[in-house]
């Protein structure tokens, strides 16, 4: 029985790496889930002969279109946009843009995949999607990054809306380009549809706790996985890759529980601040100035920055990947454990690759994977939504304790998930197994579409 339905399981897979020719990164996240979901056909052999599996990796629509935008000297260019409207059975699409040259649509699958299953765990009624484009906002003017986000909401709108598909910001996508779409989406449309878009300025729709909710979450993530272990987050050593959105209020949100951050980085170069990160100039020197990492050794002599150095070498109890896809491949997986690691929590989508998961696992380490540990943006998008509906908003406190409840939520079910199916401590299998059984739940009633 168990191998025909790997038999079957891998045919599937074998059909998906042919239907999306060198989308490498797609083909990992699709392969990632369908390997932990044998035990949910034995157990629900309906979504086989409903074929959810084939469905879900399927997007219901894939956009691509052309952005022209002129930058200041006049110059014209041409970049690609995508939206990929992967699955809206339990709610409208949701999920972030990114704005990144390494962008293409194997990119934009992967995370479409992985939000599909993020958002279901939340268990918040949002679908799943994912968008962006090959655009690099690094060095551009305010003034080139409003025209190029003009000319992708002038294409973009038509696909989106309060009940349709509602983006958010993620790699390059923050406040200010939110703001500039927000406003184009508003000015095509005559309409202030403040539940379009999230991650929205605090005046004009934008929910407290936004900004801050994917570090938040994934911090709160790792403090219940080490609960269970009879551990904290107080005193540890952390690292923290990146030094963007998510990396800022993990650490922010460490340093509060007592943890003391000692390194973070860019694409550039990495910072090792061993008396603990400054973070009031990090948050200066990338939210306000826009600045380089590098940056911060010219006001912390005692600090080290290492171009091209690699974080996971530098020694913690605690590896928060808050950047980027596969930033953490087996080595580094090895030398964080070696080195005395006993929890990762990823604030990345997809950060480690399937040999530094493999590493994770087989040192039995808290292992947190981003589709479970980093929902809290998402889901504190989905408290914007709710804020947005009832032309309503709420405290900080008050929306931090529903973030902190949803996280505990999130660890306490895929825990239990994990358990039940007998695979005991293994987050990656329970975060797939019990996502995939939401979302073929709300599939199967909703007839053959
Ligand atoms: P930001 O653009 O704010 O920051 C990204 C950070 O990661 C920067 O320090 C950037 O360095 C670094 N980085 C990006 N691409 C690469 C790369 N190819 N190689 C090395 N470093 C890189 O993005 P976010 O903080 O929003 O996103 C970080 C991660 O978190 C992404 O994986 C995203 O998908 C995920 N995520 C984001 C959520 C959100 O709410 N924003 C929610 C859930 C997950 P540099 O400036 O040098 O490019
Ligand atoms: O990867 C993610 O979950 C995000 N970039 C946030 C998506 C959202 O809609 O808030």
């Amino acid at each position: 029985m168990a191998v025909v339905l790997e038999e079957k399981i891998e045919a599937i897979y074998r059909q998906v790496i042919a239907r999306n020719p060198g989308e490498g990164e797609f083909h990992q996240a699709v392969k990632e889930v369908l390997e932990t979901l044998g035990p949910v056909l034995v157990k629900y052999p309906e979504f086989a002969h409903q074929k959810i599996i084939q469905r879900v990796c399927e997007p219901e629509r894939q956009i691509i279109f052309r952005v022209p935008w002129q930058d200041d000297k006049g110059e014209v260019h041409i970049n690609r946009g995508f939206r990929v409207e992967f699955n809206s059975a339990i709610g409208p699409y949701k999920g972030g843009l990114r704005f990144h040259p390494s962008v293409y649509l194997g990119i934009i699958k992967f995370l479409g995949f992985e939000q599909l299953f993020k958002n279901a765990l939340t268990g918040m009624p949002i679908g799943g999607g994912k968008g962006g484009s090959d655009f690099d906002p690094k060095g551009k003017s305010d003034n080139e990054i409003m025209r190029f986000c003009q000319s992708f909401m002038t294409e973009l709108y038509r696909h989106l809306g309060e009940y349709t598909d509602v983006p958010a910001g993620d790699i390059g996508v923050g406040g200010r380009e939110l703001g500039f779409l927000f406003g184009q989406y508003k000015r095509i449309t005559n309409r202030y549809e403040s539940g379009v878009l999230t991650g929205k300025g605090i005046g004009w729709g934008g929910s407290l706790v936004r900004k801050e909710a994917t570090g938040y979450g994934a911090v709160y993530f790792v403090r219940e996985m080490l609960k269970v272990r009879k551990n904290s987050v107080e005193g540890k050593n952390c690292v923290v890759s990146g030094s963007g959105n998510v990396a800022i209020y993990t650490m922010e949100k460490l340093q509060q529980l007592g943890a003391k951050v000692v390194a973070c980085s860019d694409s550039n170069g990495i910072i090792v601040h061993e008396k603990g990160i400054d973070l009031d100039l990090v948050k200066r020197l990338k939210e306000v100035e826009r600045r380089r990492i590098g940056d911060y050794v010219s006001y912390h002599k005692d600090a080290k920055y290492v171009q091209g150095g690699n974080i996971w070498e530098v020694p913690c109890q605690i590896a928060m990947p808050s950047a980027t896809q596969n930033e953490i491949n087996g080595k580094d997986a090895a030398t964080l454990v070696k080195n005395g690691c006993i929890a990762v929590g990823e604030g990345a989508n997809m950060p480690t690759t399937p040999e530094g998961v493999k590493v994770f696992l087989d040192a039995k380490i808290a292992y947190g994977p981003g589709k479970a540990a980093n929902a809290g943006g998402v889901a504190t998008s989905a408290l914007e939504m709710q804020q947005n509906a009832s032309r309503d908003s709420w405290t900080f406190e008050f929306t931090e304790r529903k973030l902190d409840d949803i996280m505990t939520r999130i660890h306490a079910t895929t825990y239990e998930t994990a358990e039940e199916f007998g695979v005991s401590g293994n987050y990656v299998a329970g975060a797939n197994v019990l996502s995939f059984i939401k979302v073929a739940q709300a599939m199967v009633p909703l007839g053959l579409i």
